[in-house]
């Protein structure tokens, strides 16, 4: 057998979100040598890179923090039900705090390689400036949404006012006042920040290509009363949303719609329209999200919503979408969106009727108009899912390159793992249940970890996911999603950017079984010991 050389560490990990911080906890507590590379120059992932005004969770805080240390929940805080970025950032730095994963934390550090070397059995990663770093195992925590993408119209680079992609904020805030500023998309986030720059600009125009069905968020203050309910309650919440099928604190409904009169839906609807957070979609009537009959029910609902609350008839038209029902895409919720459209500073531009033909040097002329802004907001998102991957030249067995074998959409084992990809693990990579992602995340860190401790104290120093394991997973996989109405339209769910070549195509991108039930399977792998995995 080979005889394994010593690399520098014994794990790397890529990325300092929530997947790196929480690996580096685990990795540190294993005793082992870690270093997490990161791109940006602090902590947070997501909650570092998105900091346009309005950027927030849309899931209730105290179900999005970690669970992991009962010290976290004791000791924090949450000062609102879905809190805002900047009190997110405060968080993971006071886990990085808490816990000294600083010291094994690199910032700037942008991976651009990640080779594997089957000689000496481990990763080679070399960054942006050329450095080397070798390790036994590596843990990508990459996100799902961290690959951001500009939109595909020429003259991006002419425009010489200040523009921005939402995702690569500036820390400085931006000055809005007196300025004229175009948004171009109509995203989750997109959502979130165009009612906030409304509040501050002169005026706004927003650029839409495919409305979406936005719901209301419903934010509120947390009192510190309220929060000590909320931590004595945290065992429970817990466990019911350990129980539920996408990790959330709604409760998942299973009557049928078909059972209910016309007024007795009304009044579910107008119920759940007002409660906070995603209970319109997660404990909506059970057929919503596979019976196109059902979807088109409640998605006359929300038009009528947008419908009374956008004054102007041809803006409230717009903005409902006509090509998809509601809930089949991520569902943005908002804050005062639709009210924005009816301040006189505010306006809308259809680009299905007049498209943008070219960004100019002062802003953007579609068929019809030229418009000119002091700042241009990019809200157009992200290559996702497996647009990170793409961005760093990861390399397998024989030199294979993920990109080549992931062509025709991914292929995982479980979601972790990868065949010719040996001891690489993935939190939230693609196939994994997505749903609450800090729950995912928390989930499958805590997974990898167990396996590499095993490894270790059985010194196995090299595990890799088998063909038969890969291809009944992806089959899994596949078979779950092919009922699903959301799988049949164009989103960053399905994997599919228009501007992004080879991204034209929907893809079987998630796994979209119950949470429970995908656990319960990677549980039964690491109770036979991993067997199902090649080691040696
Ligand atoms: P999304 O949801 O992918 O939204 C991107 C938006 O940008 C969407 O409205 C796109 O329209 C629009 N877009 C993209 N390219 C163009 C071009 N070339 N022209 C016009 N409009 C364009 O990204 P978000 O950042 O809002 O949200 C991502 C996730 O982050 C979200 O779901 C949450 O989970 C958190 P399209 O729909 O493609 O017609």
């Amino acid at each position: 057998s080979i005889e394994p050389s010593k690399p520098d560490y014994d794990v790397l990990v890529i990325g300092a979100g929530l997947s790196g911080c929480y690996a580096c906890y685990k990795m540190q507590n294993l005793n082992l040598k870690v270093k997490v590379l990161e791109a940006g120059s602090s902590v947070g992932g997501t909650w570092y890179w998105n900091r346009y005004p309005g950027a927030r969770f849309d899931c209730e805080s105290y179900t999005y923090g970690f669970f992991w240390s009962q010290e976290l929940l004791d000791e924090w805080k949450w000062s609102e039900h879905f809190a805002p970025q900047e009190e997110t950032e405060r968080y993971i730095h006071f886990i990085c705090d808490k816990y000294n994963l600083w010291r094994n934390m690199q910032f700037d550090t942008v991976v651009s390689k990640a080779h594997w070397d089957s000689e000496g059995r481990y990763w080679k990663l070399v960054d942006e400036s050329g450095h080397e770093y070798t390790s036994r195992f590596l843990i990508t925590g990459l996100g799902l949404l961290s690959n951001p993408t500009l939109p595909n119209i020429p003259g991006v680079e002419d425009y010489k006012g200040q523009a921005f992609h939402t995702s690569r904020w500036p820390k400085t805030p931006v000055n809005f006042e007196g300025k004229s500023v175009g948004v171009i998309g109509v995203g989750a986030t997109a959502i979130q920040l165009i009612p906030e720059v409304a509040k501050m600009a002169k005026s706004l125009t927003v650029f839409q290509r495919t409305p979406n069905w936005a719901i209301p968020l419903h934010n509120s203050k947390i009192s510190d009363e309220e929060m000590e309910t909320i931590r004595k309650g945290y065992p429970e919440l817990l466990k019911k949303i350990d129980g539920s099928r996408l990790s959330f604190m709604h409760d998942i409904v299973t009557d049928s719609i078909w059972e209910a009169t016309p007024e007795e839906r009304e009044a579910f609807w107008e119920f759940l329209y007002a409660q906070p957070g995603f209970g319109f979609w997660i404990s909506n009537y059970k057929e919503v999200g596979v019976d196109l009959k059902a979807n088109a029910l409640v998605s006359d609902f929300v038009a009528k919503k947008i419908r009374q609350r956008v004054k102007d008839p041809w803006t409230a038209d717009k903005l409902i979408p006509k090509t998809y029902g509601f809930g089949l895409r991520r569902v943005p919720m908002e804050t005062f969106f639709y009210e924005t459209f009816n301040e006189p500073h505010v306006r809308l531009v259809d680009l299905f009727e007049t498209p943008i033909q070219s960004i100019t040097e002062d802003g953007i002329k579609t068929s019809q108009e030229d418009f000119k802004f002091d700042i241009l907001i990019y809200a157009t998102g992200f290559s996702a899912i497996t647009g990170s991957f793409e961005a760093i030249d990861f390399r397998g067995n024989n030199d294979i390159r993920l990109i080549d074998k992931w062509q025709h959409g991914p292929q995982t084992y479980l979601g972790l793992t990868v065949q010719d990809f040996p001891n690489m693990f993935m939190s939230i990579g693609p196939h994994q249940a997505y749903g609450n992602i800090p729950r995912s995340i928390e989930y499958a860190v805590g997974w990898i970890s167990d396996c590499i401790e095993y490894l270790r104290e059985h010194d196995i120093t090299y595990i890799e996911a088998k063909e038969e394991g890969v291809r009944k997973w992806t089959e899994h996989v596949h078979e779950l999603g092919k009922d699903l109405l959301s799988n049949t339209v164009d989103s960053w769910l399905t994997g599919v950017n228009k501007n992004v070549a080879g991204k034209q195509e929907r893809i079987i991108a998630r796994y979209s079984g119950a949470a429970p039930e995908f656990r319960r399977q990677c549980n039964e792998v690491a109770a036979v010991h991993y067997e199902t995995f090649k080691l040696a």
